[in-house]
């Protein structure tokens, strides 16, 4: 553990699903948790206690007047990410947020003025793109290995939402934004697909649905995949109109074509996410649920099941891997990666002239691609995702 990483203090806003896997990433790099801030001060003391922490804050107020305190991960419902984020810049602290940065993309887009602005390092949670080999993947295509990439194909499929019991504050458009499983799931496959890539999303022709209209609403608070343990309790009926799933087409700015499938009502499917990427002369293959092993298809030759091995992979890939091969990394291990590359940054006291991790330029481009998405689904028609100049091209 680095003497530098140990010197940075960090305060966590958000107590759920989200604000304990932040947790305990951080505490793995070897940074300093000082201390939460939840929706009330007693559900932040139950999580402080279960996860150790030292201190509660009362209020965000409270944790950004601390002056020992250098950077603050945003990990609340989509709704206060812009308000929290705005406040955290205005306090001259480095800022990570979690994904949807904004629920528009003018509250994207302001923060990421901000921030820059500022000079703060910000950072959007797309820890998705930080598995060993969605980096071996980029590397291999920006090294030309596939030929030209031409076809991209895949999704993201869950089952956490299938019952009309199931519930979250993700189904509440005021709280989480106007779409639901493409921002919240359908967001990181752009990201991964784009990353890969190198070449952003430009057009989408989407089809959004929703399967479940109402949902039997518990009069609780019920935290992310955590519907299935609550038992009996009492529920009250919701309409819902945000979307289950989604099927979209999408274009690429190096000319690549894509299709993909999202939806949060798939049994069986826990945190799938897959692409296959067809190029020239070879193809690969990925899913999340299996993230040791890359499909490597070719033609005139036997295909290739290639596994985690730092040994045996580019060396972007291999930096951002911690364990040797066969020692299986997995979902909390990409926080940790992804985090490293940041606090790198916190530590020399800004960002790099060009940040390696997603920052809240990424951050504002999903936004725009989700807005594209929810205008092509009620035009019926493709939408061009509405970059400004000087954005991503
Ligand atoms: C819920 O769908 C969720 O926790 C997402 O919000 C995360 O971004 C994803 O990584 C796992 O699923």
């Amino acid at each position: 553990m680095s003497a530098a990483l140990a010197s940075i203090n960090v305060g966590i806003i958000g107590t759920g699903f989200m604000g304990v896997t932040h947790t305990e990433a951080l505490r793995r790099l070897g940074v300093n948790v000082v201390g939460i801030v939840g929706s009330t001060p007693q559900r932040a003391l139950a999580k402080a206690e279960a996860a150790n922490l030292p201190r509660v804050y009362d209020s965000v107020d409270a944790l950004l007047a601390d002056p020992a305190i250098h950077a603050v991960h945003i990990t609340s419902p989509n709704d206060m990410h812009h308000v929290q984020a705005a406040a955290v810049i205005t306090a001259g602290k480095h800022v990570i947020c979690e994904k949807p940065l904004g629920t528009t993309a003018t509250e994207s887009a302001d923060l990421l003025a901000r921030a820059q602005h500022a000079g703060v390092v910000h950072a959007v949670c797309f820890n998705q793109r930080y598995y060993p080999l969605v980096h071996q993947a980029q590397a291999m295509v920006a090294n030309a290995e596939l030929g030209t990439p031409r076809l991209v194909s895949g999704g993201y499929l869950q089952d956490w939402l299938l019952l009309e019991t199931d519930w979250n504050w993700r189904l509440v458009a005021e709280r989480a934004g106007a779409l639901r499983a493409v921002a919240d799931i359908g967001s990181h496959w752009f990201d991964n697909v784009e990353f890969i890539l190198g070449s952003p999303i430009t057009d989408v022709f989407a089809d959004l649905h929703t399967f479940i209209t109402s949902r039997q609403r518990p009069t609780g608070d019920v935290e992310t995949f955590a519907a299935h343990s609550l038992g009996e309790v009492e529920r009250v009926t919701e309409p819902v109109v945000s979307d289950d799933a989604a099927g979209i087409l999408v274009r690429f700015a190096n000319g690549a074509r894509g299709t993909c499938t999202i939806s949060q009502v798939s049994a069986g499917r826990k945190n799938a996410m897959s692409w296959e990427i067809n190029g020239s002369q070879s193809s690969l293959a990925w899913n999340q649920e299996n993230p040791e092993d890359l499909w490597i298809g070719h033609r005139g030759r036997p295909n290739e099941l290639r596994k985690r091995d730092p040994g045996l992979m580019h060396s972007t890939a291999a930096a951002i891997t911690g364990y040797p091969a066969g020692h299986v990394e997995g979902y909390p291990d990409t926080f940790r990666a992804l985090f490293a590359t940041i606090y790198a940054d916190i530590v020399a006291g800004g960002p790099s002239p060009v940040p390696t991790y997603p920052t809240f330029a990424d951050g504002h481009d999903a936004v725009l691609v989700c807005e594209a998405v929810a205008r092509s689904a009620a035009s019926g028609t493709w939408a061009t995702v509405q970059r400004e100049a000087g954005e991503r091209s």
